[in-house]
């Protein structure tokens, strides 16, 4: 059993206030943070749910040059658009904040003072690019240039888009300033650096105790940690004019890094929410610290914001870290700069009052352990053939029937109660104690289908009993059967309150309940006989066709518009493709061992630049394979894929490694791009592919 912490902090990640909230924010990180914490509340427990606006950071200049505006206009844009769209959608935060504010800037520098007074950072001089016109040091992203790899004369100073190489600014040739054009000059510069190498031991030493974590955190930090030249420091100022001012001499013109500052908003936040009374919340041993992030934000929260506060001291480390994977739609990846998303605010406006709809589908699809897809067809038929047809069918057949035979006055367990009565009454204690567990385990998914199945349940147990016939032969027994369904009901407006609020308390409205009561799924009578019930409300309703059709036709036609836009911006059109090759026999293509597998470790190989050394599950052993993917993928990416592995390949030495097997790859003929070939959702380890 888990300890129970006397209080839970939990956060949300704190968005970037450069764009809309989208569905892969509320799978990744929202919604089961939501629904953790409202189960929390349920239980009694005593929890802050934290969350606020990230608006520092180059992803928030970048915006504001793009759109001839100031970063502050931006952040304060969509601060407001953000926070409007989570509340509305129900996202219950104790405290939503903001990074900006004189308050958040004061906290960082704090830290950074108490880091720097103890002389934690090392002081480096780097040689960097600097705009002689613009008069600044220039980020990664500011500087453009030819591609060593690929000629590109468009790649940026991190990376080239075209052929996908990372790089650094100084290896594009004709370097140039996106912020005047200039060819920028080479100048020293001092950063203030965290020594993640020498604290290596200690964070170890803090991962190896949470083993415990979701195989797909975990691994992630070991793979940080283990990684050929192990954890490096990093520089935690930067010569940029928004953010943070660093708070020390000589910095003038330096700002935190962004990934410094950003985690200790929920630290700000928790300030701004309990006042004086904040510290608890971070200090004391029995508070627990739960971070909901999505999987790209592991590193900075399992790795560099415990080195911070452990350097700091007086903190208690991150407890728990649930991290999620990442939502596509309809088989791409969601993006903000390419418009590929549903929007939070959109779906609001053309859904009103469908919350609990898109929070349904989300979570039951949402991508716990791996990478999942949001299609809308698959809206379409979960709202349609899940919460209409059994969940809303049942309390509207619960309703109906207790208006027309008792006049809407709850009736009462009259007959000796059968197997079947006391079936369906003790499955509502143990689909609590189902969903419990699988909600302490940040389980979701699950948990969500345990509530279901009550409603399941429940459907089965009258469509078994037929009040609607009973009630000519057996007035007695049909009045049972009537309490028994209203108890369950009832149950489902407490059991669902962490999952689906609104429809939660709608039910309660309609069993004339008050307040949600967890504890009473007990077995407890949940509505008394002769209690009045509520008005009958509509729960769900059928999505139509054109209601799907028209947020297909939507993201169709921004497709259209972002291809027109690359091609405006002169990107190279898709490429001719592959020629077929020369015909093979069946045979030939059947003797081809071709399996499901998983990724379970990556790490770089020394001296190679091209290859990840990969640890693959193939269902029948784990061996290594070595992939020419690293100009493509960190390991840390590709850790918990499920690919498709060639398994009867022979094995090759490389670089004095064996490899055993080859991973099947798909190239995007247009930019080179790699990408894994997938097996379906739900496919398992080992399975054969023909
Ligand atoms: N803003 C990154 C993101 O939205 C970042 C999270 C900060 S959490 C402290 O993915
Ligand atoms: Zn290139």
């Amino acid at each position: 059993m888990k300890r129970i912490p006397k209080r839970t902090t939990v956060t949300a990640a704190l968005p970037y206030a450069n764009g809309p909230i989208h569905i892969g924010h509320l799978a990744g990180c929202y919604l089961p943070a939501d629904i953790y914490v409202r189960y929390l509340r349920m239980r009694g427990r005593d929890v802050a749910f934290i969350c606020g606006s990230d608006e520092h950071g180059m992803a928030i200049t970048v915006k504001a040059r793009k759109e001839g505006t100031t970063p502050q206009a931006v952040v304060d844009t969509y601060h407001a658009l953000m926070g409007k769209a989570f509340r509305d959608f129900g996202i219950s935060f104790d405290v939503y904040s903001r990074t900006s504010s004189a308050k958040h800037h004061e906290v960082a520098q704090g830290f950074f003072k108490n880091l720097y007074d103890k002389g934690v950072f090392e002081a480096r001089e780097t040689l960097q690019y600097f705009d002689p016109e613009a008069q600044q040091f220039l980020a990664d992203r500011t500087i453009v240039g030819t591609c060593p790899k690929c000629e590109n004369e468009e790649a940026y100073g991190d990376q080239c888009e075209k052929c996908g190489s990372t790089l650094s600014p100084t290896e594009l040739i004709n370097p140039r300033s996106t912020l005047s054009g200039a060819a920028p000059e080479l100048r020293p510069t001092t950063n203030w650096f965290l020594p993640l190498d020498a604290l290596a031991p200690k964070i170890r030493s803090y991962i190896d105790a949470h083993s415990d974590w979701k195989p797909t955190v975990y691994g992630q930090c070991k793979s940080w940690l283990d990684a050929g030249d192990g954890l490096q420091a990093r520089s935690m100022t930067r010569d940029l004019d928004w953010g943070v001012p660093v708070p020390v001499e000589g910095a003038e013109g330096k700002v935190l890094y962004v990934w410094f500052d950003a985690p200790l908003g929920y630290i700000t936040a928790t300030q701004e929410l309990f006042g004086a009374d904040w510290e608890k919340w971070w200090k004391d041993e029995d508070t627990d610290i739960v971070h909901f992030i999505g999987k790209d934000n592991i590193v900075f929260h399992c790795i560099i914001f415990p080195a911070i506060l452990m350097e700091h001291g007086g903190y208690q480390l991150p407890a728990e870290v649930p991290a999620n994977e990442f939502l596509n739609l309809e088989g791409r990846k969601l993006s903000t700069s390419k418009n590929w998303a549903v929007w939070l605010h959109e779906y609001l406006e053309d859904f009103p009052g469908k919350q609990d709809e898109l929070r349904y589908v989300l979570c039951a699809t949402m991508p716990e352990s791996k990478d999942n897809d949001f299609t809308w067809s698959d809206f379409q038929t979960r709202v349609n053939s899940e919460l209409v047809a059994v969940m809303g069918n049942l309390v509207n057949r619960v309703m109906v029937l207790n208006y027309k035979y008792y006049g809407g006055i709850a009736p009462a367990i009259r007959s000796l109660v059968t197997n079947d009565d006391q079936l369906v009454l003790e499955a509502i204690g143990a689909q609590r104690a189902a969903v419990e567990s699988a909600l302490e385990a940040y389980r979701f998914r699950d948990a969500l289908s345990e509530a279901m199945q009550l409603a399941r349940l429940g459907n089965k147990y009258l469509a078994d009993q037929e009040p609607w016939k009973l009630v000519k032969v057996d007035a007695e027994r049909t009045e049972t059967v009537m309490a028994v369904a209203t108890q369950v009901v009832a149950a489902l407006g407490t059991l669902l309150e962490p999952f689906l609020p609104t429809s939660a308390e709608k039910i309660r409205r309609m069993m004339g309940i008050s307040e949600a009561n967890w504890s009473a799924l007990d077995g407890s009578v949940l509505v008394s006989a002769g209690h009045p019930l509520g008005a009958s409300e509509l729960l769900f309703d059928k999505v139509e066709d054109e209601a799907v059709e028209r947020q297909r036709a939507k993201l169709a036609e921004r497709a259209t518009l972002v291809v027109a836009e690359v091609a405006a911006e002169g990107v190279t059109p898709v490429a001719a493709l592959d020629p077929l090759k020369a015909e093979v026999a069946f045979d030939q293509f059947a003797a081809l061992d071709l399996r499901v597998a998983r990724i379970v470790a990556a790490e770089r190989v020394p001296k190679a630049d091209k290859l990840l050394k990969l640890t693959v599950d193939s269902g029948l052993d784990v061996r290594t394979v070595l992939s020419g993917i690293a100009e493509h993928f960190a390991p840390e990416e590709v850790v918990g894929k499920d690919v498709l592995l060639l398994a009867n390949l022979a094995p090759r030495v490389m670089r004095g490694v064996t490899s055993e097997g080859m991973l099947l790859m798909a190239e995007d003929p247009a930019t080179g791009r790699l990408d894994f070939v997938a097996p379906g959702a739900g496919m398992p380890v080992g399975a054969t592919v023909r």
